[in-house]
């Protein structure tokens, strides 16, 4: 029946892909919420599971013929399991924010309170900000980081005990530090909220133990699988078994229906990597890759938010060196550099021209660059950031980020 291939049938979409492989070889990846999954995650997403309606879970599907969609979720959940020491796993979320608004609607009744970081502080637009559709149904109330770029946990329990949330949220998707998640369940305790990590970019360090796990503490916890836990794009909840039933119901039929078991078997295979020996060592060469950015960042005088980093990512005002966030990024895309622009802490400057830039390791270090290499990228990043309107000298940056990368194949076997 089906004879044509992609390049014979559709070469418009066919070129438009080989064009992203190109500039995803030829650049340098430093999106921190980015990163490369392995061809055997690629041939999961490809395959024919992407054919298959599966409502439900396994074992009590609404469908027949799931047998072997049984055994991939349950290759998933048990892997996830393992990884995060979790009591329940539930792997069918589409992506992050979904999987965010399923937890709330598991935990909570519409208006009631959830104490979220504040946007500009490391927090995410689903943790409360204004635009979004959580933000009308539930009141969120935002906490910030202290001058030292700290979660003040003195103010966080002042904030607990005036405001009385039925959920308080943790876990970022621009703050560069550790989080003490016993000490904020003792403050939720204390108050009688339930607790949500939201692990979305640090969940491959926390896989590799290089962070701090929430999941054996807090009551649920969300999390991508594309980012630093490198698996196909797609979310998840972990919660306690106590909380099992309302977080599946939640998932189906709450709000989601059939879910992409192709999908689903990228990530039980990216959750086989993940347990990998190999995979701790990748974890911890990106916080190591972090801190020699960090380092030489300072040497050349910037302002890192929060004092530094713990994690992957770091979050710079560029504001002293004389442009904006917007104009860093788009003199880094000259450079072949991608990193994206983004606010800082109390940003007196707008979402769409910030005055900073959010830049991390995770897929550099997929390929293979370790500190010689970072040293290099954080003087061609101070480069091009002084020469921001020189497009000859960027042109000339670009060209050698390109021998750089050449020595980092990416995906050599991908035709
Ligand atoms: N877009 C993701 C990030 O870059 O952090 C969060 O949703």
């Amino acid at each position: 029946m089906y004879t044509h291939s992609l390049k014979k049938f559709d070469p418009e979409i066919y070129t438009s892909i080989k064009k992203e492989q190109q500039r995803e070889e030829e650049g340098l990846e430093m999106i921190p919420s980015e990163n490369f999954v392995s061809p055997a995650v690629l041939e999961a997403l490809g395959s024919v599971l992407t054919n298959k309606y599966s409502e439900g879970y396994p074992g009590k599907r609404y469908y027949g013929g799931c047998e072997f969609i049984d055994e991939v979720e349950q290759l998933a959940i048990d892997r996830a399991k393992q990884i995060f020491k979790a009591e329940h796993v539930n792997v069918q979320p589409l992506s992050g924010a979904p999987a965010n608004l399923i937890a709330y609607s598991a935990l909570l009744k519409p208006g009631e309170t959830i104490l979220g970081m504040d946007l500009s502080h490391g927090g995410h637009l689903t943790h409360g900000h204004p635009v979004t559709f959580s933000a009308g149904i539930y009141h969120f109330v935002g906490y910030k980081t202290n001058a030292e770029g700290k979660i003040d946990l003195d103010n966080l329990r002042a904030m607990a005990l005036e405001h009385k949330p039925k959920l308080i949220l943790v876990g970022y998707s621009a703050y560069s530090r550790e989080i003490e998640y016993e000490k904020i369940k003792k403050i939720a305790d204390e108050v009688g909220a339930f607790t949500m990590a939201d692990i979305a970019h640090i969940a491959g360090l926390i896989a590799g133990g290089e962070m701090n796990n929430p999941v054996p503490i807090f009551d649920v916890v969300t999390t991508t699988t594309h980012k630093t836990l490198r698996g196909p794009r797609g979310g998840m909840i972990m919660c306690k078994e106590k909380f099992a039933k309302a977080v599946d119901k939640a998932v189906f039929p709450g709000m989601q229906g059939g879910p992409h078991e192709n999908n689903i078997a990228g990530k039980a295979v990216a959750f086989k990597e993940a347990l990998e020996p190999e995979f701790r060592e990748y974890a911890k060469q990106i916080k190591k890759n972090a801190k020699i950015l960090e380092t030489e960042f300072k040497k050349f005088g910037y302002k890192i938010c929060f004092g530094g980093t713990d994690n992957h990512l770091l979050l710079i005002d560029v504001t002293p060196k004389g442009l904006s966030g917007k104009e860093a990024q788009i003199a880094l895309d000259k450079a072949g550099i991608t990193v994206n622009k983004n606010m800082i802490p109390d940003d007196p400057r707008s979402p769409m021209d910030p005055s900073g830039i959010r830049l991390g390791t995770p897929a550099l270090t997929t390929r293979g660059m370790k500190e010689t290499e970072m040293k290099q990228i954080a003087a061609w990043i101070e480069e091009a950031i002084l020469n921001f309107k020189d497009d000859a000298k960027l042109a000339e940056i670009k060209n050698r980020v390109r021998g750089l990368t050449k020595k980092f194949p990416l995906y050599p076997t991908l035709k």
